[in-house]
Formats: structure tokens, sequence, C-alpha cells
């Protein structure tokens, strides 16, 4: 028999299912569960400095390892604060459990201190939520949180456990049992056999990878399928790093920013063989006019996702590492001579150049240096805007779940915390985040967490002094009238860094640019490096929003190498 409030059985049900690290913030309304968390010897709490930075905390700590991992969050503003982040990780299919604090039941509905909806707020971007009504349900809520956030296609479960609940004692005679996945259902053996039969026979079929791959960890099975049959392949923002983007099939990828032979391999192919992927219309540019003379296979382990933006020709459910197992023994070995020369023509006469990329104190000269002074194995992060394009552009990934960006919700602020978050769940790795200065300052607190926790995050920022992909933006499609898209005024993030206790590097002060950033990543923990850029660099090319991905501006011939 074993007695304790519902606070210490959440702690001891959370350190039994693995967890180690939860970064939160507490309050009033989470106060016991914070209570019991002192006691405990397995679990490490981060404090982060806002709400949203623990759930990127928690994000990036999932994205990695790819189990789920928990933040805490206290009633009201705690539980609005974290919301974002919950958003972002439905969106990309992470596996996060936001634990918040709420008001006593019986005061649920007065608009009591601190009182919100939290339930009701999250309804729409989580996978599931939770209000717990008495601490016997914490027996099973908390194993079905971590059933529901793993399985099938993973995202955010939220449990809101009022304070009388968190203080409830109660006696229980067992523990119960771990929320671990549940196995999907196999796939459909039909469908298996005619997307065999159409790969087999194709002419020019393209392989497009999307997070699905790496988040089923099929990412060595997608190289087989790819080198089995020699299939040029493209990845989406999420799928980077599922094949080595270096590779020679890989064609990179696809649609807003990708290399023009990209998108131009994509409108000749004649079978898609789409895995893991939501056809995002950042990826497919205007929908009807994206591959128009292929046929579609399209796998996944959501049904809902089949058919929703591009119905397939062959629709499987199943999970990706699965389906692919079976597929690849039905799959003929193939060279493809002919569709792979015409590929690399494309390639050849279109090929992604990127400006500078020789300067390590420009924008892709940097990325492309950081690239080789560091391993594979190095984790990179990125916020929004032209930074984020330009890194999806140039870095070369080759592992899966070395790329943590904020895919589907596009949250500026989302680089930092996430890459805390990596470090802590690999703290003898590097982890580089590539940011900007609008999205830098959306969550510049968590400078703090980094240097309390002295993870070893490298902070590129990229500072063009403005929201650079909107001033892009407003450049190309409405006729140059910049707006509110300039700052007025500099910041000194060497000052704020220094403020927060961060080392930092300028390039702006310092020459000789690639000492520089092997200094700076040879260093202790977290340090910060500024580099200054001009606002008026676009990230080319660009396919109009709404427009066709092969409509795509500014491709080859107005930048220089
Ligand atoms: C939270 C949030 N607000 C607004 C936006 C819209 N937005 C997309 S990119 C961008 C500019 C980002 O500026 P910065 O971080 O400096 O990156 P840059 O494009 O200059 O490299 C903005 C405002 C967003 N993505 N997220
Ligand atoms: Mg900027």
């Amino acid at each position: 028999m074993y007695t304790m409030t519902g606070a210490e059985l959440t702690i001891r049900l959370l350190e039994r299912h693995g967890i180690e690290i939860i970064a939160g913030i507490p309050g009033g309304a989470n106060l016991p569960l914070y209570d019991a968390l002192y006691n405990s010897e397995k679990i490490r709490h981060v404090l982060a400095r806002h709400e949203q930075g623990a759930g990127f905390i928690a994000q990036g700590m999932a994205r990695v390892t790819g189990r789920p991992q928990v933040c805490f969050a206290t009633s009201g503003p705690g539980a609005t604060n974290v919301l974002t982040a919950i958003a972002d990780a439905k969106l990309d299919s992470i596996p996060v459990i936001c634990i918040t604090g709420q008001v006593p039941s019986s005061m649920i509905g007065s608009d009591a201190f601190q009182e919100v909806d939290t339930y009701g707020l999250s309804i729409p971007i989580t996978k599931h939520n939770f209000l717990v009504r008495s601490a016997e349900e914490l027996l099973e809520t908390i194993p079905a949180a971590f059933r529901i956030a793993s399985s099938g296609r993973p995202g955010p479960v939220l449990i809101d456990i009022p304070k009388d609940v968190q203080s409830q004692q109660i006696s229980f005679e067992k523990w119960p049992e771990l929320g671990v996945p549940t196995k999907a259902e196999p796939p459909n053996r039909t469908g298996l056999e005619q997307a065999a039969a159409m790969i087999n026979t194709a002419k020019r079929p393209i392989l497009y990878l999307g997070g699905g791959v790496i988040i089923s960890n099929a990412a060595d099975h997608a190289r087989t399928l790819m080198e089995k049959s020699s299939l040029p392949t493209t990845m989406t923002l999420m799928g980077l790093g599922a094949v080595p983007v270096d590779h020679g099939l890989s064609l990179g990828m696809l649609g807003m920013h990708a290399a023009p032979y990209t998108n131009m391999a994509l409108e000749a192919c004649d079978l898609l063989i789409a895995i893991g992927v939501r056809f995002d219309d950042r990826a497919t540019g205007k929908v009807s006019a994206f591959c128009p003379n292929a046929k579609i296979i399209h796998i996944d382990i959501d049904p809902s996702e089949l058919g929703k933006i591009k119905q397939a020709h062959v629709g499987i459910t199943g999970d990706v590492h699965a389906v692919l197992e079976q597929l690849i023994p039905m799959i003929s070995a193939n060279s493809r001579k002919q569709w792979l020369a015409e590929v690399n023509d494309l390639r050849q006469a279109h090929p992604f150049l990127a400006p500078e990329v020789n300067k390590a104190n420009s924008a892709y000269g940097s990325i492309r240096k950081i690239a080789e002074l560091v391993s594979d194995d190095a984790i990179v992060t990125t916020d929004v805007g032209q930074h984020q394009m330009r890194t999806a552009q140039l870095y070369p990934f080759r592992k899966p779940r070395r790329w943590l960006t904020s895919g589907g919700l596009g949250t500026m602020g989302f680089g930092l915390p996430a890459a805390i978050g990596a470090a802590l769940a690999e703290p003898d790795n590097t982890v580089i985040c590539f940011t900007g200065d609008g999205s830098l300052m959306m969550n510049i607190q968590e400078l703090a967490t980094a240097v309390e926790q002295r993870v070893n995050i490298k902070i590129i920022l990229m500072n063009n002094n403005a929201l650079g992909l909107v001033h892009q933006q407003q450049t190309l499609f409405y006729r140059q009238r910049t707006f509110a898209s300039d700052y007025e005024s500099q910041m000194d993030f060497i000052a704020i860094a220094t403020g927060f206790g961060m080392p930092s590097y300028d390039m702006a002060t310092v020459d000789g640019h690639e000492e520089l950033l092997r200094k700076a990543l040879e260093s202790e923990g977290p340090c910060l490096i500024h580099i200054p850029l001009d606002v008026n660099e676009k990230v080319f090319p660009m396919v109009p929003p709404g427009a066709a991905n092969i409509d795509m501006i500014g491709g080859t011939d107005n930048v220089t190498a």
C-alpha cells in the first residue's frame, strides 16, 4: 500500500516514465508539485525565465531524444504563456507533456485569481488534454499522457491539475503500467504491392521525405529505398537529414526556397513517392501545379493526412519504419541511368548558388564554415526568418534528429530555448543556434537559463537589425513599401550578452572571422557570435506566396557565387 499526495504521485509517475529533466516556472497553483519535485532524486528542474521558454526547452529535448518530455507552468498567465510552444509541438508532431497547475476545484469557474480555462484554451492545439478531478485519476492520466504523446503521430498533451488535487492524499495498492507507444496497424498488403509496382515501372520517380521519416526512426530505411531504386530524393524542411543532403541522389529541400533544379525535377517527375509528409504549402507551392505529371504514392501514419491536400493514387496508412521494411524487398534494383542523367543536367544548369559563401562573415559563409568546423553529430537549431531559410538551404545535414526548427508554426523565439533543451539532452555535444535579431529578442530572457545551466550552445546571431524575411516580402511583393520591418534603434547584443553573463564574439569589431568562429566553437559553455548583415540581402530563390514552385524568382541570375 502506497500513500502520498497527488503532487508526489505525479512526480513519482514522471520518474517511472524516465523523465530526468523538467523545465518550468512555479507559481501559486503548482506549488504542491514543486514541493514534491524538491524531494526528487531522479528529476532535475531547469528554471526557465518564461513559460514559452520552458515549453521549447522540453521540445528541444523531445526532438533530439524522440521521447516525450515534460514542462511545468502555473495557472493563468503561466498556462497562457506556454500555449505557443504547445501549438508549435502540435504542428510539428512533437511529444511534449505540459503539466499546468489550476486553481482549486471548488473555485473553477469563479474568476479566481490566476484562473483561466486552460483545458478549453488548449483543446485545438493539443493532441489530447486532461482536467484532472481527483488524485486517483492521476494513476491513469499520467501513463495515458505518455502513451498518447508518443503513439502513432506524436503530439503534445496537456494535463491541468487543480491545486486541491495536487494536495489530496490517496492510498493505492500498486503502480500502474507505464504508458508506452501502441503499435500501429500493419500496412495494407495490396497497397504495398501497388506501390512497389508503380515504383518499379516508373521512369522518372522522386522520393519526397518529410519529418515523419525522422520521427519514425526510418532514416536508414529511407536511404536503402533511395539507393536500391536510385531515386532522386527531396526533403521537406522538417525532413532534412532523413538522408544526407549531400548524397549524390539528394535534391535537397523542395518548395519555397529550394534550389531551382529541385523544383524543376519535381515538375518533370512521373511518380512522387511521398513519405511522412503532409503536402504543406511551403513545400508544394500552388497545389494544383505541384508535380503536374506525377502519380502519387502517399505513406503516412496519420490517415487524416491521406487525401487532405492532394489525392494519392495509392495511399498507405502505417508507421513509416514498418511500411518501408515491408516495401524495400518488393523493390527491384534499378540504376535509372537516363532519369539520373536528366536530373544531373538540371542540377548543372540550375544550381543553388549561395552568395559570398567563401566569406566567413557573410550569412551563407558563416553557415558553411561552421558546418566544416563541427561534426555531423552537432545539433543545429534555428529561429524563423531569412537565417532559418539560409541554414535549411546550405547546412549539410547528414543525420536525423540533428536539425531542430519550427516548421509548421514558424515560431520566432524557438531557437534559443530549443537549443538549451537539445544541449540538456546531449550535454557532451555541440549545439549551434542560428538566430536573427528579431527572433532572439522574442525569448532573449533564456540567455539567463543558458548561462545558469552552462549548456554548450553557440548562438550565431545574424543581425540585420530588421525583420529580414518580412522586409524581403515587402520589397518583392508590396512594391518596396517596407514598413514596420526595420528596427529604428540598434541593440548592443554584445552588451546584452555580457549583462546575462555570456561570453561573446563580435565580427563587427574583430578581423580574422574564421579564427573567431574556430575560437568560439572551441570555447566551453554558451556564447554568442555576432554577425552584422545588410538588410537588403535576400534569400533566393523564392516562390511568391500562392505561386507554383516552378515560378520561383531570383534563381540563378541575380546572385553571384
Ligand atoms: C512569433 C512570430 N511573430 C511574427 C512572425 C512573422 N515573421 C516571420 S519571419 C519574421 C522576421 C524574423 O526576423 P529575424 O528573426 O531578425 O530574422 P531575419 O529574417 O532577419 O533573418 C517575422 C516577423 C513569426 N514568424 N513569428
Ligand atoms: Mg533580422
